[in-house]
């Protein structure tokens, strides 16, 4: 008995060691001056295809016509926690992904990198017409956003935050071929315990299980219900001028923030059920058109292979009919 005690007591330490020691560790989001890290070229992006975040910022800086060297750094979705690799720590302590390096001064967080490519660096860019950002895209912008310490906390009031909910199936599925070795140095040093634990419980049950757990259910259902209230408040915005963008004719950030939104809501298989043409018109052409703009290849380059294997495989359980998952996706 006091044996197990003294084991149990000092496994407890020696992983509070092991975190504090190399895992990752919450700093504020922004340019880090003091934070200069080795560099090869001007820009440097930190990115992974298959995120959220980094797919954000890839589409700002090709839409500024900024040249930059992709490093593209490994999710658990994507087979290993990279975030969390200490060269990666040095660039962006928190373990998040992206960070812009910029002549070896790290920006971290995904939209101070997409004000600072375009406040900051507007003036390099081809298509730039101004450093200000208009009130309509700053508010599609802030409604894209993704919480750093807490992703899904709101879902009432940010598209972004429906964002995790919603990809939950599919990373369940992606969880399938990750080794329970990746994900435990995962819970050594993430510093969202919440969410390795979501992708541990997605290895042991599996996909169709595991979006039967309660709250779990809970999450994606009020997540589905929460992103068609932010896209009836985005038809209504695009009603107001002739489009196809936000403000008319004319490109801006807002645009690109959302449509990564839509490419999520398409690759998790819910585009069509929460967002109808019938429904949805206007957000469904303004969909079309960001994806026929050059800066969408930037995306499609980054694309991991297994995302695209994936998402396949989440059609194919979400329209067989028998499945847990065909139940949670029915309309
Ligand atoms: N507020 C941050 C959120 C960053 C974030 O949550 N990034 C995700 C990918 S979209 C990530 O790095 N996840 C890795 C993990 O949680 O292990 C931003 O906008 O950059």
């Amino acid at each position: 008995m006091i044996t197990g005690f003294v084991i149990f007591l000092a496994s407890l330490i020696s992983i509070g060691f092991v975190r504090h020691r190399y895992g990752a560790r919450r700093v504020i989001a922004g340019v880090r001056h003091g934070g200069r890290v080795p560099h090869e070229a001007e820009f440097e992006l930190y990115a992974n295809g298959f995120s959220h975040c980094s797919r954000k910022t890839m589409l700002a800086l090709a839409e500024h016509g900024i040249a930059f060297t992709y490093r593209h750094v490994d999710l658990i979705e994507t087979g290993r926690y990279g975030t969390l690799d200490q060269d990666y720590l040095r660039i962006n302590p928190n373990g998040l992904i992206p960070a812009l390096v910029h002549s070896g001064v790290p920006i971290i967080d995904s939209d101070e990198i997409v004000n600072y490519v375009t406040t900051q660096l507007g003036s390099q860019s081809e298509s730039a017409n101004g450093l200000e950002i208009p009130e309509r895209h700053q508010f599609w912008l802030e409604k894209c956003r993704l919480d750093s310490l807490d992703p899904m906390e709101a879902i009432g009031t940010h598209i972004g935050a429906c964002i995790p909910g919603l990809t939950l199936p599919l990373f369940a599925v992606m969880m399938q071929s990750v080794s329970f070795s990746a994900l435990l140095r995962g819970l050594a040093l993430h510093n969202d315990g919440k969410r390795v634990m979501f992708f541990v419980m997605a290895r042991l049950l599996g996909p169709e299980r595991v979006v039967t757990v309660k709250p779990i259910r809970t999450l994606i259902e009020r997540s589905r219900s929460a992103v068609a209230v932010h896209l009836r408040e985005l038809e209504r915005h695009l009603a107001e001028n002739e489009g196809p963008y936000l403000t008319g004719s004319e490109f801006g950030i807002g645009d690109s923030a959302l449509s990564v939104v839509y490419l999520r809501l398409e690759e998790a298989g819910w585009l069509d059920l929460v967002c109808p043409h019938s429904e949805f018109p206007l957000v469904r052409k303004h969909y079309d058109a960001l994806r026929t703009r050059r800066s969408w290849e930037v995306l499609v380059d980054a694309y991991p292979a297994r995302v695209a294997e994936a998402a396949g495989r989440l059609g194919e359980l979400a329209t067989n009919k028998n499945t847990q998952m065909a139940d949670l996706y029915r309309l």
